[in-house]
C-alpha cells in the first residue's frame, strides 16, 4: 500500500482533462497538490523537468501530460504526437528517476495494443500485432512510456506503474471539432444542429465501429486506487467492460442534447479501429469497478459544455 496522505503529489498536465480530474480526486486525499504551468516548463524540456523536479520533491507523480486529440488530428500531426509525447514522457520519468520520487503514474491509452487484437483485450495483447495506422505514432510514444515505467522498474527498483485508459470523456475535454474525439465532437455537432434547427447532423465513418467509453472522474478514481494499491511492470487497463457502436452513440447524445434530426454518415472520414474493448479483469481484481453510467456522464458533461464550451471553440 502506497500512502497519499501527507505527501507531496505532482499532476503533470493538471490543465488538461485527465489532469484535472486527477487533481478534483486528489483534493479527498489529504495530500499536498503540486502543478507547474506550461509557461513555467515546457514538459518537454528535460533540463527545465529536472529541475524543476528537484527543487520541488513530489513523492508521488501522476504523468497526465500528453498532446491527445481524436482520430483526425492523430492521423495528420504525426510528428507533434510522436516527438511532443516521447520527449514529455522521458524528461518527466527520467527526471522522477533522479529526484528519487518513490511512485510515478504513467497514464497511456488503448490503441496501443494491436489493431485487431482479440477482444476484449488484455494487457498481454501489447505488441502481438500491427497498430492502427490512424493512430501509430501516438501508440508507439506511449508504448514507449510503458517501456520506460517497465525498464527503471527493472534496473533502478523505481516503483513506476502504468494505466491504459479507454476512450475518454467527461468535463475539460476538447470540444474543438478539428483535433477533438468522438463524444465532444458529436455533441457540439448535435447542439450547433439544435440550436440552428438544422435537419441533420454528420458523423464520421460509417457508424459501425465500437467504442468503449469510460468518464474522466472514473478514470481519476481508478488512477489514485492504482497508485495506492498496485506495483508491477505490466500496465493496467482502465475500461467500463462495456462498448456500443459509434451509430448507437451518436443517437444517444441526440437523446441528451435534445437534438431530433437526421445523422448522416460521411464516409469520406476514416472509421480508424473497428473494435477496441479493454479485458477489465485485472483492474477489478485490484479491487476497482467503474461506477459512472454512461447516459448519467453524457448528460453531466453536456451542462458542463452548455455553461463553458458551447459559445467558443475549445483551444
Ligand atoms: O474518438 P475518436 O476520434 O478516436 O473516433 P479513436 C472514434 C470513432 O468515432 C471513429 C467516429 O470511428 C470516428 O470515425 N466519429 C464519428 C468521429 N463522428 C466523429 C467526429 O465528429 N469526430 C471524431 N473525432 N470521431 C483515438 C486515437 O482513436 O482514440 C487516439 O486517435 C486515442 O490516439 C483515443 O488513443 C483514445 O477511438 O478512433
Amino acid at each position: 500500500m502506497f500512502q497519499i496522505a501527507g505527501r507531496r503529489v505532482w499532476v503533470a498536465g493538471h490543465r488538461g482533462m485527465v489532469g484535472s480530474a486527477i487533481v478534483r480526486r486528489l483534493e479527498r486525499e489529504g495530500c499536498e497538490v503540486l502543478t507547474v504551468s506550461r509557461g513555467e516548463v515546457d514538459l518537454r524540456d528535460a533540463q527545465a523537468v529536472a529541475a524543476w523536479i528537484a527543487a520541488n520533491r513530489p513523492n508521488l507523480v501522476f504523468l497526465a501530460a500528453a498532446t491527445v486529440g481524436g482520430i483526425l488530428a492523430n492521423d495528420t500531426r504525426p510528428a507533434e504526437f510522436l516527438y511532443d509525447n516521447l520527449a514529455i514522457e522521458t524528461a518527466i520519468i527520467h527526471g522522477a528517476h533522479r529526484a528519487g520520487v518513490e511512485k510515478l503514474v504513467f497514464l497511456g491509452s488503448s490503441c496501443i495494443y494491436p489493431k485487431f487484437a482479440e477482444q476484449p483485450i488484455r494487457e498481454s495483447a501489447l505488441m502481438t500485432g500491427a497498430l492502427e495506422p490512424t493512430n501509430q505514432w501516438y501508440a508507439i510514444a506511449k508504448i514507449a512510456g510503458v517501456m520506460l515505467c517497465q525498464a527503471y522498474r527493472a534496473q533502478y527498483g523505481a516503483d513506476f506503474i502504468s494505466v491504459m485508459p479507454t476512450n475518454l470523456y467527461g468535463p475539460h475535454d476538447n470540444f474543438d471539432l478539428a483535433a477533438s474525439h468522438v463524444i465532444p465532437a458529436l455533441m457540439r455537432k448535435a447542439h450547433e444542429a439544435k440550436v440552428a434547427g438544422a435537419p441533420a447532423m454528420g458523423v464520421w465513418g460509417t457508424g459501425a465501429p465500437r467504442r468503449e467509453f469510460l468518464h474522466v472522474d472514473d478514470l481519476a478514481d481508478a488512477c489514485v486506487h492504482l497508485a495506492r494499491v498496485y506495483s508491477g511492470p505490466d500496465p493496467i487497463n482502465a475500461g467500463t467492460g462495456v462498448d456500443l457502436p459509434i451509430k448507437d452513440l451518436a443517437q444517444l447524445i441526440c437523446k441528451v442534447v435534445g437534438f431530433q434530426g437526421r445523422l448522416e454518415f460521411d464516409t469520406s472520414k476514416p472509421d480508424g479501429t473497428p473494435r477496441k474493448l479493454l479485458d477489465v479483469s485485472a483492474l477489478q481484481s485490484l479491487g476497482w469497478t467503474a461506477r459512472i453510467d454512461l447516459e448519467d456522464g453524457l448528460r453531466t458533461t453536456y451542462d458542463w459544455f452548455v455553461q463553458n464550451g458551447a459559445g467558443r471553440r475549445a483551444a
